[in-house]
């Protein structure tokens, strides 16, 4: 199975699960004899099934615009590696590990699916990639421990910054760098 349908799934069980929750709530609030507002537990169903229904619009209309899909079924034409630490973004097209620490301008073509596999080698921090103007074009967590793969098709080229948008320490709003695309 591949890793986005696993995503899928958990994110569906963790739906079904919280819609359950409600329902148990639901069913343990009915009181016998009621007295005051007419049909309560009609209503109290009806108001159920508009909350559920909510909530499953908003589920498919988010959940398949999760960054997890983005160009899932491409392969990419360039992979990034980039490695945060306090307060630098090292950047390469080797991996870059504790024991290889290296760091390369980076250049990559645009409208073809570049991969950045994002970690941290010290706390977490944000790998956050900005357009010319200043607008915020996708982000990820760059964690310790972790490779979190960000895919991306540039369509304007031009220098893109590179920036935390996790506070990592002092030198946070110092921390940044930059890539072309060409
Ligand atoms: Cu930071």
């Amino acid at each position: 199975m591949k890793e986005h349908t696993l995503i899928l799934l958990l994110f569906l069980v963790i739906s079904i699960a919280i819609m359950g929750l409600f329902l148990v709530i639901f069913q343990s609030s009915k009181i016998e004899n009621e007295t005051g507002m007419q049909n309560p537990k009609k209503k109290r169903f009806f108001f159920f099934i508009i909350l559920a229904s909510i909530l499953l619009v908003l589920l498919s209309i988010t959940i398949p615009k999760s960054p997890y899909f983005q160009y899932a079924d491409n392969s990419p034409a360039k992979v990034v590696y980039i490695a945060a630490q306090q307060y630098v973004f090292l950047s390469s097209f080797q991996a870059i590990t504790l024991d290889n620490i290296n760091t390369e301008a980076i250049e990559v073509p645009a409208n073809e699916v570049i991969e950045f596999r994002v970690t941290s080698l010290d706390v977490n921090h944000g790998f956050a990639i900005y357009n010319d103007k200043a607008e915020l074009v996708t982000q990820t967590q760059a964690m310790p421990g972790y490779i979190n793969k960000l895919r991306w098709k540039f369509t304007e080229p031009g220098k893109y910054n590179i920036l935390c948008l996790e506070f990592c320490g002092g030198g946070h709003s110092f921390m940044r760098s930059s890539f072309t695309v060409k």
